[in-house]
């Protein structure tokens, strides 16, 4: 009852190269299982160039742009779309702050990194750029809208 008050949202997960090359990718995967959220798009992906700067236009300016886009395209990221009422900051909550050794224990990046560079996975930051950021790496027919049987909760 409460949930169906408040709004479902989606956001869009990514475990970063560092993270997929240092086998992390089921435990984050099953951080956001195990929380309740429903997995709406999961794939293993090669960034190229053009998208990882458009996913991080905002920061273009930045001075760590460059190493950022360097980074994003080392290597596959894993891609992910989860669903679920307040996903977005609970998922931003889960990840933990941007800089890992701020991070509290019990986060992702709390529990799993030590560098602002290497931080092995992004959030959405808003409804929005949910919606936004999924659109932009994943195509509609690799989506897939699903109830759970056995947790009809979730829906
Ligand atoms: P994300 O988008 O990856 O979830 O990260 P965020 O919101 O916590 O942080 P944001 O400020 O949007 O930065 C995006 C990513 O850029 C890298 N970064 N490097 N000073 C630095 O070297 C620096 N600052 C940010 C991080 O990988 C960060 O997650």
């Amino acid at each position: 009852l409460v949930a169906s008050l408040e709004q479902v949202e989606e956001t869009y997960i990514m475990v970063k190269p560092d993270g997929v090359q240092r086998g992390l990718v089921g435990e984050i995967i099953s951080r956001f299982e195990r929380k309740g959220f429903k997995l709406t798009g999961l794939k293993l992906f090669q960034c190229p160039q053009e998208l990882a700067e458009e996913h991080y236009k905002d920061l273009k300016s930045k001075p760590f742009f460059p190493k950022l886009i360097e980074y994003i395209t080392s290597g596959p990221v894993l891609c992910m779309a989860w669903e679920g009422v307040g996903v977005v900051a609970s998922a931003r909550k889960l990840i933990g702050s941007t800089n890992p050794l701020q991070a509290e224990p019990g986060t992702i990046r709390g529990d799993l990194a030590v560098q602002t560079g290497r931080n092995v996975v992004h959030g959405s930051d808003s409804p929005e750029n949910g919606k936004r950021e999924i659109a932009l790496w994943f195509k509609e027919g690799e989506l897939c809208q699903w109830i759970p049987a056995q947790a009809p909760w979730l829906n």
